[in-house]
């Protein structure tokens, strides 16, 4: 994520989830600097269905990560519940043809995973 210094505008999708604490600080030629610390949230709660990569869209990068993770034993999901599709509590084949069906096919839904 990144903070415009004229604006002050936070923007970016953030990559991991927990609390985070963000120092701003701001110098000014007259009267010296001054800081302030704020806290920042991430919700893992917060994430797409079948957007394995959390880059906030569902696509066919996520159904190549989902196929290797089922299939090959390939990087674990940051948020293993986004590859959760069918919300059966289980990461495995029927969640791979789950995501090919909706992201190929434009068939069903994706559901919030329950992945304890
Ligand atoms: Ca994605
Ligand atoms: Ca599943």
């Amino acid at each position: 994520m990144t903070l415009d210094p004229v604006s002050g505008v936070i923007s970016g999708s953030p990559t991991e989830f927990g609390d985070f604490t963000i120092n701003i600080y701001a110098t000014d030629a007259a009267s010296g600097s001054k800081s302030r610390t704020y806290s920042l949230h991430v919700d893992e709660s917060a994430y797409i269905p079948g957007d394995i990569n959390l880059d906030l869209a569902v696509n066919p990068v996520d159904v190549v990560l989902l196929v290797n993770y089922v299939y090959k034993q390939g990087q674990v999901p940051a948020v293993l519940n986004s590859a959760d599709v069918n919300g059966d509590c289980a990461v495995n084949p029927v969640d791979v043809v789950t995501m090919v069906n909706f992201v190929y096919k434009q068939i069903g839904t994706l559901l919030y995973g329950c992945v304890e």
